[in-house]
């Protein structure tokens, strides 16, 4: 595929996927109104939008239709609003203290540190509001009438399986436990153990991506687990070469391209996959994941053409 016409789809796609996004948010009134205000504007200051296109995408290779995107669009929000709130935390003070993400001031350097806060922990909740918003198309009808109504089997089947993924990926066993490894790491005197930096880096970043990819994947009614891992081992190697390609841009990025500063690694003295393997190494590896990736995906059939440009721009990507 030539790179203009990439381009021009990927333009397309991200309008669409920004205008189903900004569909589910939450209206700013009521006394709770400052926090809609901050979540609000956390999700709006821009972004790839890379897991819920990455869903969408995988969604439609594995044949997803038309008629079930009701189904799939409440989770293509749900994802952005975790992505998000993770970044609205990851910059609080007690975190990394960025004043700037996406070139605009963070979250908390416009409403405030307890705002900052309370953004985060609206939108992660919001995102299992939105998520269920699902249910109704599951019922057929208006949620409020549920119980008067039986969903069918198979929709509510693939609901609860894409929520189990999404919950189990953002929590303990996936963002939030690297997270938390990541922050202990950076306290830690001695050198980080290559396992240990894998581990922060799949829980932390390849979490998320899986769970886009395995959500999208269930929706469309993929139902054999085998398939289902073979996604999120793709994933998996999406995610990490994602990281790695991260590392690397904070040693050779441009600040005005990435819209935050470059070389806060090395100032934070943080240690990274370029710092532990070299800059060689690291680029080397984000080739042989990319590949690895696309092998993975050209095994499933189905048109995966933007899908594979996808990838390769994410490991070209200067942003
Ligand atoms: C606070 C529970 C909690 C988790 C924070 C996401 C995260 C975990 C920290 C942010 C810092 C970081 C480098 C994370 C790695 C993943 C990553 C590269 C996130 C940025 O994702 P992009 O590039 O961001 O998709 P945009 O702005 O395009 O949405």
């Amino acid at each position: 595929m030539e790179a203009s016409m990439f381009n021009d789809i990927l333009q397309k796609k991200t309008k669409t996927i920004e205008r189903i996004i900004r569909s589910f948010l939450p209206e700013e009134k009521g006394y709770q109104k400052t926090v809609i205000e901050a979540m609000n504007y956390s999700v709006t200051a821009g972004g790839k939008r890379l897991r819920p296109l990455l869903m969408e995408e995988t969604f439609r290779l594995f044949g997803g239709k038309d008629e079930d995107l009701p189904l799939l669009e409440p989770f293509l929000a749900a994802v952005e609003m975790i992505h998000t709130y993770s970044l609205v935390h990851d910059d609080l003070p007690a975190m990394d203290n960025d004043e700037y993400r996406r070139g605009k001031k963070t979250t908390w350097n416009v409403y405030g540190q307890a705002m900052g806060i309370l953004a985060g922990d609206g939108l992660l909740n919001f995102a299992f509001e939105t998520a269920l918003q699902a249910l109704e198309f599951c019922s057929g009808t208006n949620r409020e009438y549920l119980t008067t109504v039986p969903a069918p089997e198979y929709n509510l089947q693939r609901l609860t399986r894409a929520l189990v993924i999404l919950t189990k990926k953002a929590g303990i066993y996936g963002m939030i436990g690297g997270q938390t490894a990541d922050i202990e790491a950076e306290q830690q005197e001695g050198a980080l153990e290559p396992e240990q930096l894998l581990f922060i880096h799949e829980h932390k970043t390849a979490s998320l991506i899986q769970a886009s990819m395995m959500i999208g994947a269930v929706l469309a009614g993929v139902a054999d687990e085998e398939t289902v891992q073979a996604v999120e081992k793709c994933a998996y190697d999406i995610g990490i070469a994602f990281q790695i390609q991260d590392d690397i841009l904070d040693v050779v990025g441009d600040v005005e391209e990435l819209g935050k500063p470059v070389g806060s690694d090395a100032l934070n003295h943080k240690q990274t996959y370029v710092t532990i393997h070299g800059l060689r190494q690291a680029e080397k590896d984000v080739e042989v994941l990319t590949d690895e990736a696309i092998g993975i995906l050209e095994s499933f059939g189905g048109d995966n053409d933007f899908l594979k440009e996808l990838l390769l721009s994410l490991i070209h990507r200067r942003k």
